[in-house]
């Protein structure tokens, strides 16, 4: 399962000289691949010299599983196959309710299963330059915090060359559901009594578009695609413009 097996094809450059995805026989097109993080060394794991590690890693140093089993942590060496990007089940549910002239149409949409890669964390998560990076920094582990679990951000010390690849600390369910069309509209004809001959119905209509979702990831939009890099490589935000909310208002007559 890990890196140097060559088996398949590897897919959507992660700016390092890696890649993103992993399509071999057998499975998935597009399997995202990565380390796979445990969280942070303790002082105790950095001076068992059982436990896996590279040069320079210290109390607060991400750590990941050691894929290739060779005792010694390396980025390309050790990834795994980490999540499927593909949903289990993709859903939309449309309603459309009437009442006394009055019509209220629904459409909902959504997800089960997929997971996002979030490729602007390998940016966003890079403190060892100078530029903007994700309000997370702010509670990065520093010496004497006592939370060494992986959802903890690592100390900044050495942390270019582990953030900047792929790795389970950037995958996100892409489970959602959401409010895509709200549509109201009502009939004026009624009002008027059938002084509107020229027309069978004259509907006011509002609508809105993109009404919520309700998601796991929170960075974007949940229906994120990389574009460009084919089929082998979906579900990567690598900061795609947000989905608008429109509004929308309108007459429509019947005739
Ligand atoms: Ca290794």
């Amino acid at each position: 399962m890990s890196y140097p097996d060559t088996v398949g094809f590897r897919n959507g450059n992660a700016g390092n000289g890696t890649q993103i995805t992993w399509t071999k026989p057998g499975g998935s097109i597009g399997m995202l691949i990565g380390y796979q993080t445990t969280g942070l060394f303790t002082q105790a794991e950095i001076d068992d010299p059982k436990v896996p590690k590279y040069a320079g890693a210290r109390p607060g140093s991400m750590k990941w599983v050691d894929g290739d089993g060779d005792g010694i942590l390396e980025i390309q060496d050790d990834y795994v196959v980490l999540a499927n990007p593909h949903p289990d089940l993709m859903f939309g549910w449309n309603n459309t309710f009437e009442y006394k002239g009055i019509t209220l149409r629904t459409i909902f949409a959504g997800q089960l299963g997929g997971a996002i890669y979030d490729l602007r964390k390998e940016i966003m998560y890079n403190v060892d330059g100078n530029f903007n990076v994700s309000r997370d920094m702010a509670n990065r582990w520093r010496p004497g915090d006592t939370d060494f679990s992986a959802d903890k951000f690592p100390t900044t010390y050495l942390n270019t060359n582990r953030v900047r690849f792929p790795g389970s600390n950037k995958i996100i369910d892409g489970s959602y559901i959401a409010l895509k069309n709200l549509t109201l509209a009502y009939d004026i004809a009624r009002l008027l009594k059938g002084r509107a001959k020229f027309a069978k119905a004259i509907e006011v209509v509002g609508s809105v578009r993109n009404v919520f979702y309700i998601a796991n990831y929170k960075e974007g939009n949940p229906e994120v695609r990389r574009t460009n890099d084919g089929s082998a490589l979906r579900s990567v935000n690598y900061g795609s413009y947000p989905t608008s909310r429109t509004y929308t208002l309108g007459l429509n007559f019947t005739f």
